[in-house]
């Protein structure tokens, strides 16, 4: 693939800047929020999904990217609730690995870390035709961030995307999902959130992203969280040695002259 980054090593995250310099700016993220400085802003609203539970009838395309797993999204979900109307593009998760039990988040909350976290990307459709111009505008993206916590019981939602990691083992795979609910994703409680203006998580870094992060974690089952750390490689097909795709986390960005708002007191 054209892209030349990883997570560790002699390409991992310290090093990014040399080829991205925007992820050594001012505005990056993650966070770990801290929340004894955040700001209640009652003028928040809910975010409103519009169309995520009922995302067409066409299927959408996972792909192993060597750096997460994708899921396509369909442009009529539409996000409401927030300064501009945005429209879908993509989910993708960040995990830890199953050695290593502590983290796998990227944001993470007076410290605290989760297994892993959902980020569902939408565009800025009121102003840019699609998300590839959309990355370079500073109002051009909106990522909502869910913090994925174990439970005791088995997340159903999870399963669409889950049971067909096996199809897209390695690097540049990808495999046709039929449509299911993306409302079942995310937490039932969509009220309460912190949001601040960030950056992508990955090169190029681009400080681009009205960043909502929920309170309230989606949950899934401790055999769902190993399926998503056991069954893909950031390597492509017949690549020796295969590297498991694990610890596709980066870790939490200084907040400089940022302040982080909560919809909630
Ligand atoms: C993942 O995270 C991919 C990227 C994504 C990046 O590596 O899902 O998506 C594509 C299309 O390559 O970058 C522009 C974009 O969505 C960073 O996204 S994130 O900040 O939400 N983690
Ligand atoms: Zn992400």
């Amino acid at each position: 693939g054209g892209s030349h980054w990883t997570y560790e090593g002699s390409y991992g995250q310290a090093h990014w800047p040399e080829k991205y310099p925007d992820c050594g700016r001012q505005a990056q993220s993650p966070l770990d929020i801290q929340t004894d400085l955040v700001r209640y802003d009652p003028s928040l609203p809910p975010v409103e999904p519009e169309g995520y539970r009922n995302p067409g009838s066409g299927s959408l395309t996972l792909t192993n990217n060597g750096h997460t797993v994708q899921l396509s999204l369909p442009e009529d979900l539409r996000l409401h609730g927030l300064p501009s109307i945005y429209s879908a593009a993509q989910l993708h998760f960040h995990w830890g690995s199953s050695k290593d039990r502590a983290g796998g988040s990227e944001h993470r909350v007076d410290g605290l870390a989760f297994p892993a976290e959902l980020h569902v990307v939408h565009f800025n459709s009121e102003k840019y035709a699609n998300l590839s111009v959309a990355k370079h505008q500073p109002d051009g993206l909106a990522v909502l961030g869910i913090f994925l916590e174990v439970d005791s019981v088995e997340n159903p939602a999870y399963n669409h995307i889950l049971d067909h990691l096996d199809r897209i083992t390695y690097a540049e795979q990808e495999v046709a999902v039929a449509p299911f609910s993306v409302r079942e994703l995310l937490p039932a409680h969509l009220g309460h959130y912190y949001r601040y203006n960030g950056s992508l998580t990955t090169p190029p870094c681009y400080q681009s992203v009205l960043w909502t992060v929920f309170r309230q974690p989606a949950r899934i089952s401790a055999a769902q969280l190993e399926k998503l750390q056991k069954s893909l490689y950031s390597t492509k097909d017949g690549k020796t040695p295969s590297e498991l795709l694990v610890g596709n986390f980066r870790v939490p960005q200084f907040l400089n002259q940022r302040v982080v708002f909560s919809s909630f007191p």
